[in-house]
Order: C-alpha cells, then structure tokens, then sequence
C-alpha cells in the first residue's frame, strides 16, 4: 500500500506502480486530489490522477463522495489481490475528512483460493505433444514459483533440459540436476541452444518476451493462469489455462517416462562449458588490479545470508545477478524486470528490508542507477533500515555504452563523474567504505555485512566488461565493423584496442 500527496506528491508514484503492476504484486496506491469543488480549474497542483495511473492498473477511480468509500476500497483490494496488479484511488482532501455515513454500502475485501484446472480432454493433449516428441524442453518463469517439485518430476520423466526466463531463476535454478541456464539477451549459450534444438516446448507460467529466442519449428505446449500470456509471444499448439503446480500434478500420471536422455545430455555438456567459462571470468589473482563485478557478485552471493534478498538494478547490475547470484530456494532476488527501469534497486531494497526488518537485504546498484535516486539513500537513515548497498562503480551507464557501441555508434554522453560515495554516504549517517583493489574486496564486504545498520561499499570496478548476447549474428558483425571504422576515423583507435586488450587478457 502506498499514497502520495496532490499532484507532483503522486507523480512520484508512477514508476515504482509501473513496476509492481508488470510484475503482479498486489498494490492499492492512494492518490490525493486538490479540493472536489477546484476540479476542472487548473487549480494549483492539480492533476488527473484517473488517467494518469489508468495504464498502470487495473482499478483506477474517483472517489467524490464519502458513502462510496467503504465499497470503492473493497472493489480496489479485491482487484488488486485476485488480478494481482496495482489499484489506485484517487480522493481530494475535502472528501476524506468527510464523515461516512453509518449505512454505506460494504462489500468486504474476501480473497479466493479457488483454484483454475484445465480439462481432461486438454490434459490429455498436452501429454500426447510431450508423449510424441523426442527432444522436450521446458522453458520456466516467475510462474513456478511453489512448483519446483513438480517441475523437477516432470523433467526427470520427459528426460527434458529446464531453461528460465530471469524471473524464474529463484524458483527454478536451485536443487536442479536438469537446469540448464537461463536464455535471453543476457542467458547463456546453453539455453538459447536447448529452446532452439527440441522438438517440443513446454512453457511453464512464463511470457518471455523475446521472440527470436523461440524455436522455429518445435510443438509448443504453454501453462498459465494468465489467459492473455498463452500465446502472446509463438504460436501454440495448445494452451492450458491453471496454475503451473496443479496442472503439472495432473498432468503427469500420462506422461510416459523417456528413455532417451541424449538431448539432456547435450544440453547439460552445453551448460557445464558455459558454466565453466562464466565461473573463469568471476576469479581474481593475487596480483589482480582490475576489479571485476563478476568478482564482486560471487563474493556477494558467498558471503550473504542463506535467505537474504537481493535487489539488482537495470543495467549491467542485472548480468552478474543473473549469472553469479546462487539461489537456494530461500533467497529472494528483486529486480526491474519487466518494466526495465532503472535505479529500482536501493528503491526496492527500502521496501522490502522495511517488510523484512530480520532479513538480510543486499541492493546491487548501478553508479547511474544508485545516482538517479540518490536522495533517497538518507531514507536508509531516516528510516533506521540496515541495507546494505553495494555499488558497482564502473564510472559509466555501462550497459547503454554496450549497446552504443554493440549498434555501431560511438558511446556518447555515457561517462559519469562519480563523487566518492563511501564519503558521501559517512555524511549521511551510513556506514561508508571504498575499494580500489580487488585484494581489499572481501573484507570490505564481510565489514558491511556485519555491521548493524545501513552500509554502502563503494566498489570502483572495471569499466569495459564484455557481456555480450549468446550469439553474434552477422547483423552484429556488420555494427561491429562499421564501429571500427568509426572509431578510426574519429582518431578513438586506441580506446578500442584497449577494449581488445582487456577482455582478450581475460
Ligand atoms: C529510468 C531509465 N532511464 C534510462 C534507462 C536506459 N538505461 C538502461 S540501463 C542504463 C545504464 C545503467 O547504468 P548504471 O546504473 O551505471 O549500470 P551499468 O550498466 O553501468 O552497470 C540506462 C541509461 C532505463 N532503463 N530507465
């Protein structure tokens, strides 16, 4: 639940309801209005919060009289817990310190634990598309949560390599003799090559969006309690309607045990080699002089606690998280990841350390990301909450320069100038501690673990990492080339070597 004051006071909210309705968190935002008899005048502050916050939620009104309000708010949670999204009502001043009167109409707030199956006939589809292919692949998202087990039986009868989409990591990675990675613009090889090379696909309480990632020519089979997310990014050949962990309970019974384990086996060689090179890159030698945020995300995840949450902004924050964070089932990771905005990470971390005052809570900041909010870094203070923010400082909105230069343009307008954020966060009351050399790392982040309240270590790191897509198409080949080019005409040869050197050294 969150509100905000007239006007400007609730324009604060749009991002962050943006956020919570494209991940389905359940919220009722309260929105004020100025004066009931102002509206329509331009009056100072005065917005329509009715439309503003339409496309954010799925429940957005006017409340004018004081009578409406005990049914309005029940209509608001209600739709807000069943739909799982964001429900927003917007009152002006005037007519919340009205008096309701003693009749008004109260329809309660009841949740449902109904539960959604599908029928026996698309069951049984569903296990014939599974049953008739010899390459299965299930492709996982935020949906299994709760399902692992069923998932895992499934896996193990079809002999089926399990891919996820970033949002499934926490349920999915964990206890997984069949993980196989994740796949997207920032998965592995090893996932984009498990999708492209089964013959069927199950899609497990997922919408991942890109499209170029689906195989070409495989059965697919999608399960969702979200009718509009089957079929919304391929072709289906069915669709089931109910929760992931139900209706794989259902439709198990009638999937006849695989014998034939070689496209598991191939996908898993495929992972242990990705694994493999990914886990090289997060080392540090002794002489090291480049901090490496791989480096910094596997020293992260070893040192956390066991059911630490983890926030990770958008930008390159995202790959390491995605790549280095282990999950165990218990740890949560919290992230911008349908929405896509950035500085979300010290912004989530605030609210669920205030929600989990004894959990461990870990926000992986971007410097662009921790900047762009930077205000409310004294909430940490103000608050009394005991976050503990680690920011990759890499001295530029990296993964905007990446792309930059990934499309053939020279970065520009990338580079930031940094303050000393340890000091800047001493004045603010948080414990504040900078590393420059990869030796000094641990102790500085087992020092802000360990401290009681809030901390922040300032981790300057290494700006040009490569972490590029699974494959290099030749379209990418070409930007690359034409960036060469570039680079040499506009006398910035050198950078690019330098870029060489540094990622060939790696
Ligand atoms: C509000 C917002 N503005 C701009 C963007 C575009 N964008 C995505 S990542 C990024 C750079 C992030 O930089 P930083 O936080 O320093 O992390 P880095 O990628 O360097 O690790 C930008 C500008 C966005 N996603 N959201």
């Amino acid at each position: 639940m969150c509100a905000g004051s007239c006007g400007p006071g609730n324009l604060h909210l749009i991002n962050g309801l943006f956020d919570c309705h494209r991940n389905r968190v359940p919220v009722l935002a309260i929105a004020a209005q100025v004066p009931s008899r102002e509206i329509g005048s331009s009056y100072f502050q005065e917005t329509h919060p009715e439309h503003l916050f339409k496309d954010c939620s799925y429940y957005c009104e006017l409340v004018s009289q004081a009578e409406q309000m005990p049914r309005v708010l029940g209509i608001a949670m209600r739709t807000a817990l069943l739909r799982r999204g964001v429900a927003v009502i917007v009152i002006p001043g005037d007519v919340a310190l009205r008096e309701c009167p003693a009749g008004a109409l109260s329809l309660g707030i009841e949740d449902s634990a109904s539960l959604l199956f599908p029928s026996e006939d698309e069951l049984r589809t569903a296990a014939e598309i599974l049953n008739g292919a010899r390459k299965v692949t299930i492709l996982g998202g935020a949906g299994c949560e709760g399902a692992h087990a069923e998932l895992i039986a499934v896996a193990e009868r079809l002999k089926g390599p399990i891919v996820h989409a970033l949002r499934g990591k926490e349920f999915i990675e964990y206890d997984n003799p069949y993980d196989v990675g994740m796949t997207g613009l920032v998965g592995f090889a090893s996932g984009y090559a498990a999708m492209k090379n089964c013959d069927a696909l199950l899609m497990l309480g997922t919408d991942f969006p890109y499209r170029a990632f689906y195989p070409e020519h495989a059965k697919i089979a999608q399960i969702d309690v979200r009718p509009e997310a089957l079929g919304n990014r391929c072709s289906l050949n069915l669709g089931l309607l109910g929760t992931v962990k139900d209706t794989l309970q259902d439709v198990l019974p009638a999937i006849r045990e695989k014998t034939d384990s070689s496209h598991l086996d191939d996908a898993l060689a495929d992972y242990k080699k990705a694994r493999k090179d990914l886990d090289a890159l997060a080392e540090s030698g002794p002489h090291s002089k480049l901090i490496h945020p791989q480096y910094v995300t596997r020293l992260v995840s070893e040192l956390a606690t066991d059911d630490a949450i983890f926030t990770c902004d958008v930008g390159t924050p995202i790959i390491w998280t995605a790549r280095y964070l282990k999950v165990n089932g218990r740890r949560r990771i919290v992230g911008s990841f349908n929405h896509g905005s950035m500085a979300n990470a010290m912004l989530q971390a605030i609210g669920a350390q205030a929600a989990y005052p004894q959990r461990q809570v870990i926000s992986m900041s971007g410097d662009g990301g921790f900047s762009m909010m930077m205000g409310d870094f004294i909430t940490l203070t103000q608050m009394g909450l005991p976050v503990k923010v680690i920011v990759l400082n890499n001295g530029t909105l990296g993964f905007v320069e990446m792309e930059m230069k990934a499309s053939g343009f020279l970065d520009t307008a990338c580079d930031l100038k940094n303050p000393n954020f340890a000091l800047m966060a001493e004045a603010m009351g948080v414990r504040g501690i900078r590393v420059e050399q990869p030796q000094e790392l641990k102790s500085a982040i087992q020092a802000a673990l360990a401290h009681k309240g809030p901390a922040l270590v300032d981790v300057v790191s290494a700006r040009q990492e490569l972490a590029m897509p699974p494959k290099t198409t030749l379209d990418q080949a070409y930007h690359f080339g034409m960036f060469t080019m570039k680079a040499v005409l506009d006398g910035r040869a050198g950078e690019l070597i330098d870029l060489a050197k540094v990622n060939l050294s790696r």
